[in-house]
């Protein structure tokens, strides 16, 4: 099976190197980044290290990059895609356990979810509002999430070509939940370590910033 890791990154030139290395210490040899945009060298941090770079020429958002690096690695011939971020949040040990229900044939996708087990240090108030997401969006999709915004998931070939993002920003992340849903896709949730640090609180998004994903994906729905 050839796994491909996707790495978003926007302005990530501080943890980037670190985040490539230790993939490629756990044997992920083929580990892609979309630089997005970014002001600093995320791109060129991820190319020393080793990945494959892929840039768009202004920044796009988190669903463009995904949608981009998709399409590239199953060009490439991907059984599995993971998806991982660049801000060193989550542990490449735990990939194994995301991919290996796919090899088995058990499931088409594997979520991460930092709550199934309570594997984060998350502060309270974002905790809240990923719980209250999580809550929404399993009711609206008809889904049995406890995590519905977590950056590390597997995904399948055959649920990558069924997949078709048209969000550019975060709302990509409601986005592949309503297509499991509506296109009869198997998931799993698997535990997974989501670590906060002083970097991610200061450098990812803000609590607040739910209310705008929000807000954006329930405007979309409406005028489609
Ligand atoms: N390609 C791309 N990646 C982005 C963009 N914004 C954030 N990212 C990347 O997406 C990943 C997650 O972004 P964060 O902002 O930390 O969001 P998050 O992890 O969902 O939120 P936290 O719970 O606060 O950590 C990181 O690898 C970022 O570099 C963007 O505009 N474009
Ligand atoms: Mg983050």
């Amino acid at each position: 099976m050839n796994i491909s890791v996707l790495i978003p990154a926007f302005n990530e030139e501080k943890k980037i190197g670190e985040v490539v290395r230790k993939l490629k210490a756990q044997g992920y040899g083929d580990v892609v980044v979309i630089d997005d945009g970014s002001e600093d060298k995320t791109g060129i941090v991820a190319e020393k290290e080793g990945a494959k770079a892929l840039y768009h020429v202004i920044n796009r958002g988190q669903g463009a990059a995904l949608k981009t690096g998709i399409k590239y690695c199953l060009r490439n011939g991907a059984d599995i895609i993971v998806t991982f971020d660049a801000d060193d949040q989550h542990s490449p040990e735990e990939i194994s356990k995301l991919v290996e229900p796919i090899i088995n044939g058990e499931t088409e996708i594997c979520i991460g979810s930092r709550f199934l087990k309570n594997t984060t240090n998350a502060p309270f108030v974002r905790r809240l509002f990923l719980r209250g997401g999580a809550l929404l969006l399993s009711r609206m999709y008809k889904l049995n999430l406890t995590d519905s915004h977590n950056g590390l998931r597997a995904i399948s070939k055959s649920a990558a070509e069924k997949i078709n993002l048209t969000a550019d920003r975060m709302e990509h992340a409601s986005e592949i939940l309503e297509q499991i849903s509506k296109k009869n896709i198997s998931y799993k949730e698997i535990p997974v370590t989501i670590r906060y640090t002083e970097y991610s609180l200061n450098h990812g998004q803000k609590s607040w910033d739910a209310f705008r994903i929000l807000y954006r994906m329930l405007f979309r729905r409406l005028i489609r």
